[in-house]
């Protein structure tokens, strides 16, 4: 085998490491991480994985399990690149060329500003290094993280509920029960999967939402979403909001993009926008929305309480284009998922 390529106990150990991973939170600012130390004739002789920031990377997890001198000549499976930088701990990168490991095989790329490099470092060491095994999988069990990391910005969607018409309310205000059962549930569940959810204070105020996610029987999932609120509007110190289990974040919401890389840097990986009209059209004039989840009922309403404000197109041609991702019927509703044309 030369330089750089990869043999199937690779691709085997990378297997194992990404199982190691798993074990990690998945939520939170750190990446779940897993590290197989294999010994110079493909024996597994240590495993190690991250769990979470503040503890010890996968790969000094894994090498602590080692006698010292037991690492040298070996090979570390890590699924993603060592990194150069000291945050909590040291940089994996000298950990690993310290042991005297003399061969790294990693999945994907750090991202990270400060904690890319690891693979250069090691390669200067004189360290034979392997990229991009296994990383479709690596990829998909980091999605959500990649993506903050990548664009420095949770991803976002942004949810309504509307009529035929695209409305999403009655004259007098009335919203409530748009759709039916099953479309509240699937949202439920959405918002269990996210890290955060948000609303404008404009909507604290009319509906005082408690921005939990709630089984239909009333009961809390276990992971609950974040509440961001944005706006300049004072909340009530007694909005539902502020009983959440996890204590809501406010934003004033003029420099969206900021906002987004605050929340980043806070863990916030995926951000549900729930309303109302004026700040789901903030994100998406924006450009900052990446998908969008619509629930329209078989009804008619008219007037003038619309899913969403203005979005600064006065021309059809500048109308934003979208493609639908996903289309299913929940009951009386269906759902609609749409992500931006690729430009
Ligand atoms: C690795 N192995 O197991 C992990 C890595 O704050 P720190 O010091 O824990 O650093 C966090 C950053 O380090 C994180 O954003 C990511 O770029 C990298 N995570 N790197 O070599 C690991 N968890
Ligand atoms: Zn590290």
């Amino acid at each position: 085998m030369s330089a750089g390529e990869h043999t199937a106990a690779d691709v085997a150990a990378m297997r194992r490491a990404l199982e190691l991973a798993l074990r990690g939170p998945a939520r939170g600012v750190n990446p779940r991480v897993g590290c197989v130390i294999l010994s110079p004739d493909g024996e597994v002789i240590a495993e190690g994985w991250h769990r979470g920031a503040g503890t010890a990377h996968a790969e000094v997890d894994a090498l602590a399990k080692l006698d010292s001198g037991a690492a040298r000549g070996a090979t570390a499976v890590v699924t993603l690149e060592p990194c150069n930088h000291t945050g909590h701990t040291g940089p994996c990168a000298v950990a690993l060329i310290d042991a005297g490991i003399g061969r790294v095989v990693y999945a994907v790329a750090d991202p990270g500003d400060h904690s890319a490099g690891g693979a250069d470092r090691l390669r200067s060491a004189g360290v034979d290094v392997t990229a991009g095994v296994l990383d479709d999988e690596v990829e998909a069990m980091l999605d959500d993280w990649l993506f903050a990391a990548r664009h420095r910005r949770p991803r976002v969607t942004v949810k309504w509920a509307s009529s035929l018409d695209g409305r999403a309310a009655a004259a007098d205000g009335t919203s409530q029960w748009i759709t039916g059962p099953e479309a509240r549930a699937d949202v439920h569940r959405r918002r269990s999967a996210a890290d955060a959810i948000a609303v404008g204070t404009g909507t604290v105020l009319a509906d005082d939402p408690s921005l939990t996610a709630r089984a239909p029987g009333g009961q809390f999932f276990d992971a609950q979403p974040v509440p961001v609120v944005f706006g300049r509007r004072a909340v009530p110190s007694d909005a539902a909001v502020t009983r959440h289990p996890q204590a809501p974040l406010f934003f004033e919401g003029a420099e969206l993009h900021a906002d987004l890389a605050e929340l980043a840097r806070r863990g916030i990986r995926s951000l549900f926008i729930e309303g109302g009209p004026t700040l789901a059209s903030a994100f998406i004039a924006a450009g900052l929305v990446d998908e969008l989840l619509v629930y329209v009922a078989p009804t008619l309403i008219g007037g003038p309480r619309l899913a969403l404000g203005e979005l600064g197109v006065t021309t059809i041609d500048a109308a934003l284009r979208f493609d639908f991702a996903v289309i299913e019927r929940l009951g009386d509703n269906l759902l609609l998922v749409a992500r931006p044309t690729p430009t």
